[in-house]
């Protein structure tokens, strides 16, 4: 989310130095553990420089070297097969984020892949349940500008580990106190960030909707509505009325896990307090009911009329913003699949999809690149079973051999940050960045765009939009900004980035009118008015009683990437069970003990942890190990749930369940 501003030092064409732009007015100079070892990950020995060609089982990771022609050629060869065989939708491209550049996250790759007439994905891994959940309340994906958090007197932190995951934000939050701001971070866990919170509230996983609707309830009862907001810019106020009637502080903390008394003192804070803001990412999203989670949060500052303020509303990603000053539906050309249909497919839920034998026709090409699935979608051992396939041909572009990468036939090598020119918008503040190429391509990596026009070529495909230069891309979807300005200063801010979103009680749904009750989700078969409804994970089960929470819990990871390198993984601790001490006695377990995390699709062997950071009955371990640096004790998510959420395309991979054994 913070999409720092840095700047390169480069000496006879060697990047020697990688610093934070001080100029930045989001990120200030300061980078993070993650990135501040950056040039050395550029030039790694580890790195993949070359295309390389599978040279032993698939997943065992031995390839060889191969010049491009002959990688692309092949690739092509194959691809030209599968699509003569079964039509193009045997196809799946399979791309997550990457390094967020505007060009090299998505761009050429729809315009080859609807050439082919291939699959396409549906959901993500991240996100979009956020989105979608907020957008039925407020009908716009816009969220309020981050850095109004220095103007706030009462600030939530709520399911996020700002000072972890944010951490640009939090010197703006510690401004906000500075000026007398309250900090409350409502989690599970106590996390580093609950550790520094004035207070920190802590609702047993997947409640949050439940100790929510009972604030509305107190907000409702006590007259702590903004009623002239709520009249002119609300629809469904009596329904919503009427749902949380029942939503008693006593109901809800029975639930949840919060006192009645520390419910009824938040609700009143937080309705009391102007401006109050609430600050959220994507943690909260990876739920059975994340969208409703989402969607019940954006109540709350509707209800209060916190949005009338600078320094109130809701903040979760505002990646949304950009689309006043970048289009990129310019890279799309849907004309060069001839009218071909291209079906959808789940893209959280690859193992599903390799595996499935009713899919007609089967994926028997993939493509790959920007993401490390195998680690990070959930229920691994499914995604492994389905890269194994024989008749499966699997295209990955990577940096370096990452799990994913290890099932791959062909391996194309992919350049860096700091090797490509690119536009970079950000989803945790308002700066369009502007990326430099500093240093030329490491070997003979390719950015993914160059990728894509040489994998054109070797199809014999000719259209001209298949071959458009990057530079072209960029200048055709940027409008409404100064491009000398950015190319200069690295960084414009957005156009209106100093608004105050929804000041004005101006929603984005058709009448204008927040939802409080919404018949767009009642016509999708959805609770009209914020509802809460048990998860599975919350309902328990005999086998498998613990709920298991997979967050970030590294500094020096982003997710997967990093973890393999000796600036990051051997200086972080775990991977590690993390339990109190109560369930860890209940199960003869003292501190470094080894265990097994068991459930229905997989196994660990971790070495236990006991803490003070969870409840009874909630276990943690982290995310983003590899496989490879782990001896036999798997990647957490062969045992998360592939479960989808309720809208919005994620996945549930925090209600899971497991049982915790002695080793
Ligand atoms: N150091 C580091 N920084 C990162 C990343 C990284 O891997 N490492 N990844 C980046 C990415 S891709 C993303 S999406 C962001 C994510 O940023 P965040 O959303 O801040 O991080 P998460 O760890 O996904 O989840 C945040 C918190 O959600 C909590 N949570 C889980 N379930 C619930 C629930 O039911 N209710 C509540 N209230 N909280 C819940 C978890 O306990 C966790 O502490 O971080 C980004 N920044
Ligand atoms: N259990 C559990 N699972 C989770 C999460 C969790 O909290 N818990 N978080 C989820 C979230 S929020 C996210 S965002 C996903 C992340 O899921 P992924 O995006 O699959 O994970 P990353 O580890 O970020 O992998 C990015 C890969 O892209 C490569 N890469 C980077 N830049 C480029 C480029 O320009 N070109 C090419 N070709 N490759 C590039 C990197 O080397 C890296 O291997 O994981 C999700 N999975
Ligand atoms: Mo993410």
């Amino acid at each position: 989310p913070d999409s720092c501003g840095w700047q390169v030092t480069v000496e006879g064409g060697v990047a020697v130095k990688m610093r934070g732009n001080p100029a930045h007015p989001y990120s200030a100079g300061e980078l993070c553990p993650k990135v501040n070892h950056f040039v050395e990950r550029v030039y790694s020995p580890k790195r993949i420089t070359t295309p390389l060609v599978r040279d032993g089982a698939k997943g065992e990771g031995v390839f060889r070297a191969a010049t491009w022609s002959e990688a692309l050629a092949l690739v092509a060869q194959k691809t030209h097969e599968a699509i003569n065989k079964y039509g193009g939708e045997t196809v799946l491209p399979w791309s997550s984020a990457g390094n967020q550049g505007l060009l090299q996250m998505s761009s050429l790759d729809r315009r080859l892949f609807a050439r082919m007439g291939s699959s396409v994905t549906t959901g993500a891994l991240c996100g979009s349940v956020a989105k979608n959940g907020f957008v039925a309340t407020t009908g716009s994906g816009r969220s309020t500008n981050p850095m109004h958090i220095v103007d706030a007197e009462y600030i939530v932190l709520w399911g996020t580990n700002t000072r972890l995951t944010n951490r640009h934000l939090w010197p703006f939050i510690e401004e906000a106190r500075s000026k007398g701001a309250k900090v409350v971070v409502v989690d599970p866990i106590r996390t580093i960030t609950a550790d520094e919170a004035d207070w920190f509230i802590q609702p047993f996983p997947g409640t949050d909707t439940a100790l929510m609707l009972a604030m509305m309830h107190v907000i409702i009862r006590d007259e702590l509505c903004d009623d002239d907001f709520v009249a002119q810019h609300t629809e469904g106020f009596a329904e919503l009325a009427a749902e949380v009637v029942q939503w008693t502080p006593e109901r809800a903390a029975a639930e949840c896990g919060v006192s009645a008394d520390d419910i009824e003192t938040f609700a009143r804070e937080y309705a009391g307090a102007q401006p109050a803001f609430i600050r959220t990412m994507i943690g909260a999203e990876h739920r059975e009911n994340g969208a409703m989670l989402f969607r019940t949060m954006a109540c709350l500052p509707t209800l209060t009329g916190s949005w009338k303020h600078r320094g109130g509303g809701l903040s979760r990603s505002v990646g949304s913003w950009f689309n006043d000053c970048v289009d990129d539906s310019v890279f799309d050309f849907e004309h060069l699949a001839q009218g071909k249909p291209r079906r959808a497919l789940p893209f959280t839920q690859l193992g599903q999809v390799l595996t499935d034998t009713c899919l007609t026709p089967s994926v028997t090409v993939l493509y790959v690149w920007n993401g490390n699935p195998v680690l990070t979608c959930p229920n691994s051992a499914l995604t492994r079973e389905g890269l194994l396939r024989d008749d499966l041909f699997t295209v990955v572009s990577e940096q370096f051999l990452t799990d994913t990468a290890k099932y791959a036939d062909v391996i194309f090598p992919a350049a860096m940050q700091i090797e490509q020119r690119d536009v970079v918008p950000a989803w945790g503040h308002l700066y369009l960045g502007w990326n430099e190429a500093a240093i030329a391509p490491v070997g003979e990596c390719v950015p993914n765009t160059e990728l894509f026009r040489r994998l054109a070529t070797a199809m014999g495909y000719t259209e001209p939009e298949l071959f458009e230069s990057d530079d072209s891309l960029i200048a055709s979807a940027l409008h409404g900004i100064d491009i000398e300005q950015l190319q200069r200063d690295g960084f414009v801010p957005l156009p209106n980035s100093d608004e105050v979103l929804f000041s004005d009680g101006i929603f984005g749904t058709a009448s204008g009118k927040a939802q409080l009750m919404s018949t767009d989700l009642a016509s999708r078969g959805l609770p009209s008015v914020p509802t809460y409804v048990q998860s599975s994970s919350r309902k328990g089960s005999a086998e498998f009683p613990l709920v298991m929470l997979t967050p970030k819990q590294h500094t020096r990871f982003l997710n997967t990437s990093y973890s393999h390198l000796p600036q990051h993984g051997p200086r972080e601790e775990g991977p590690y069970v993390e339990m109190c001490a109560s369930d860890a006695a209940a199960r003869g377990l003292d501190n470094g003990a080894a265990a097994r995390v068991v459930n229905e699709r997989g196994e660990m062997l971790l070495p236990v942890k006991i803490s003070t950071r969870l409840p009874e009955g909630v276990v943690a371990v982290p995310f983003g190990w590899w496989d490879a640096s782990l001896v036999n004790s798997g990647n957490v998510n062969d045992l998360t749930s592939d479960a989808h959420t309720d809208w919005g395309g994620g996945v549930s991979y925090h209600d899971t369940l497991v049982q915790v054994f002695s080793a």
